[in-house]
């Protein structure tokens, strides 16, 4: 059964709550008609059931908002399949040229200096040793060729290289009962996701792109490829990742989007 089903059957519709939220946080400067509110998933009423939250005015409105979609984290949680993978294409299927999307525009892109770069590790790991690229790419490698979606309404079908995440967070000791893997990014980016999602076997550091060095546009020296979550929980231009209990948030996701983003 897809998620989007299991959720329909609690009678949530995920993505049109998460949709509405995203027009409501849009709208919030003008004055927000609310008519259209929740029209394709809950009433107000419903909302307010939910959530335990009397709608009285927009803050209220956003902080019911906001329990639902910590609600949908925990349902999605709750029906990530840890072994359920995501369709791989063949590699004539790949987008060319692939999109680019960041929060700015391409001529914007960070550049790391591959020479000085060192990635950070911490919090509930044993070895909290940084990294050097080359390092990275002495483990043994995998790619995958798959879907992108961004929920600002193109997909497109890459193919990405790296280390299964999974090795590399055995391989430096992480606590893997722990709740969270965070990621900051080279940019003013940053995300952070489940474990098991951080642990699934299509979920790589990616090193390369297309059989290529990652371009700095797609997120040198590495980004965090997952084609079970949606494109703004897959973060490019890694400088340090965390394991942590404590909920980290992430760039978009403290703006409003559903936290678990599972595609
Ligand atoms: N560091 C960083 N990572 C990021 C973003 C960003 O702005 N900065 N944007 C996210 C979003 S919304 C998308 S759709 C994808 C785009 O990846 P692409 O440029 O490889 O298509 O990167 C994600 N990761
Ligand atoms: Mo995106």
């Amino acid at each position: 059964m897809s998620q989007k089903r299991r959720l329909s059957l609690l009678g949530l519709d995920g993505p049109a709550i998460l949709k509405e939220a995203k027009n409501l946080l849009a709208r919030r400067v003008e004055q927000p008609s609310r008519r259209t509110f929740l029209r394709n998933s809950l009433t107000l009423g419903g909302l307010a059931m939910l959530s335990g939250c009397s709608l009285s005015d927009d803050e209220n409105v956003e902080k019911a908002l906001a329990t639902v979609s910590r609600f949908n984290d925990r349902v999605q949680g709750w029906i990530f399949d840890p072994n359920k993978l995501a369709p791989t294409y063949p590699e004539s299927m790949i987008t060319r040229p692939f999109p680019f999307n960041a929060y700015y525009g391409i001529d914007e892109v960070r550049q790391v200096e591959e020479e000085s770069f060192r990635l950070e590790v911490t919090g509930m790991v044993a070895d909290k040793r940084q990294w050097r690229l080359e390092e990275l790419r002495a483990m043994a490698q995998i790619d995958q060729v798959t879907r992108h979606i961004c929920v600002e309404g193109w997909s497109a079908i890459g193919k990405w290289g790296g280390v299964p995440f999974s090795t590399f967070l055995k391989r430096v000791g992480a606590d893997l009962t722990a709740k969270y893997v965070g990621f900051k990014c080279s940019d003013d980016y940053y995300t952070s996701i489940d474990m098991p999602t951080a642990l699934h076997p299509q979920t790589i550091l990616a090193l390369t792109y297309d059989g290529k060095t990652l371009p700095p546009e797609y997120g040198f020296p590495m980004k965090l490829r997952m084609p079970t979550k949606l494109g703004y929980k897959n973060p490019k231009h890694i400088r340090a990742i965390f394991v942590t209990n404590t909920y980290p948030g992430g760039y978009w996701e403290d703006q409003g989007y559903n936290w678990f983003g599972g595609s």
